[in-house]
């Protein structure tokens, strides 16, 4: 295990509210810019999954906020650049889950636990099982073993609206029978059970968070494995042609990713009474089909190509939408950013980073030399 960066011993002078103009940048981009400034924080966070897309994003919000951050990540899937900004601001953990040594040091005098990581991908998991287990169960299990040990007041998870699998009803209500069809989903899923019994049997208090198909700046367009937006953007901008599998007319809850950091700041906030051990959706509550993206992505950003089409992924669902209600009941949760505004926002971010070489650049990103 290494210990990289350094702990901020001062909050952050830069603690903004969502109505400071200073909090758009010129790419558009905003991510902790658009989280509230909840009250003074000083606590103790550790973020497993620290360099992916959705994990950097929460550390900077919680850098906003005024809370003491903690980084854990083996870089399977994340990316150094994701934190280059932060890394000073953050005690780096560069461990995997499965070593419980390091993870019991992670997790001492931590508050809150914010477990991001996990390798997040159904094609993955079908090509992979064992690695997909070992990840996305056997880590968590470990994680909630450290957590337990050190007394850690919450542990929030990214919980999957894979979980609810291909039953027809719309929208997906968390009360609902869950049928996972891939072994991600089924990872996922077993991963929340988990949760729920650490609260039951050791009094942790856990939150399942089952987001729906998030996206935003950060994330990885560049393995086979990635989320689909991210993947159709940087196509797009780049004038290819992107691939649908299968007619297109699957639709998603896609969910932008301030909506899902802010709905993690809402679950360490919460009253343990009125949380723990519950599984709450975290999406917008209304989605759309492939084309129809496709076709609002032309539009955005000017594309006047062509759309390919493959083969229907193996373990794919066809349909996903959220009911929220239980999100705004617990939690207070609302989405403050809709798909077309996620949309833009995140092109403009893949845009200004196409502007800046070294950070397209796939071969300065696996040297890590941006940071
Ligand atoms: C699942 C979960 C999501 C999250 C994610 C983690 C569901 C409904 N959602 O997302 O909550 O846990 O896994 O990765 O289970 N596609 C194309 N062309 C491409 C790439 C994808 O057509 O180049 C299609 C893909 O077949 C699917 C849709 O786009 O129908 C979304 O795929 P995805 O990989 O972005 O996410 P998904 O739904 O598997």
């Amino acid at each position: 295990m290494h210990l990289l960066g350094r702990r901020r011993s001062s909050p952050p002078a830069n603690v903004h509210s969502a109505s400071c103009p200073c909090n758009t940048s010129a790419a558009g981009e905003s991510f902790s810019d658009a989280i509230l400034y909840h009250g003074s924080s000083m606590a103790t966070y550790l973020i497993t999954g620290v360099a992916g897309f959705i994990g950097s994003t929460l550390a900077r919000a919680l850098l906003a906020q005024g809370g003491e951050v903690r980084g854990f990540d083996n870089f399977s899937t994340g990316k150094r650049e994701n934190l280059a900004d932060i890394l000073d601001r953050i005690e780096l953990h560069e461990a995997d889950l499965l070593d419980l040594d390091a993870l019991h040091q992670a997790c001492r005098a931590v508050d809150y636990v914010l477990h991001e990581a996990a390798i997040p991908s159904v094609p993955r998991s079908v090509k992979d099982p064992l690695g997909n287990n070992r990840a996305n169960v056997d880590g968590t299990l470990n994680l909630l073993v450290a957590s337990r040990d050190a007394k850690v007041k919450r542990v929030i998870y990214a919980a999957s609206s894979s979980a609810y699998g291909d039953t027809p009803t719309l929208p997906k209500r968390e009360d609902m029978q869950p049928n996972p069809i891939s072994p991600y989903a089924t990872a996922k899923l077993a991963s929340e059970y988990y949760m729920a019994s650490f609260y039951r049997c050791y009094g942790l208090e856990t939150v399942s968070l089952r987001y729906f198909n998030v996206f935003g700046p950060r994330q990885d367009p560049a393995s086979p494995y990635s989320g689909v937006l991210a993947k159709f953007i940087t196509q797009m901008l780049q004038g290819e042609p992107p691939t649908i599998f299968g007619d297109g007319k699957q639709s998603r809850d896609f969910t932008y990713v301030d909506n899902v950091v802010e709905a993690n700041l809402l679950a360490c906030k919460a009253e343990g009474k009125e949380v723990a051990g519950r599984v709450l959706n975290v999406a917008t509550g209304q989605r759309m089909d492939l084309y129809q993206t496709f076709q609002i992505l032309k539009r955005l950003i000017g594309y006047s190509g062509e759309v390919k089409y493959g083969a229907e992924r193996a373990g794919d669902v066809k349909h996903s939408l959220a009911d929220i209600s239980r999100a705004e009941q617990y939690l207070g949760y609302k989405p403050k950013v809709d798909f077309e505004e996620g949309l833009g926002r995140t092109i403009a971010w893949y845009r200004n980073r196409e502007l800046q070489p070294q950070l397209s650049n796939p071969n300065a990103r696996a040297r890590g030399d941006s940071c």
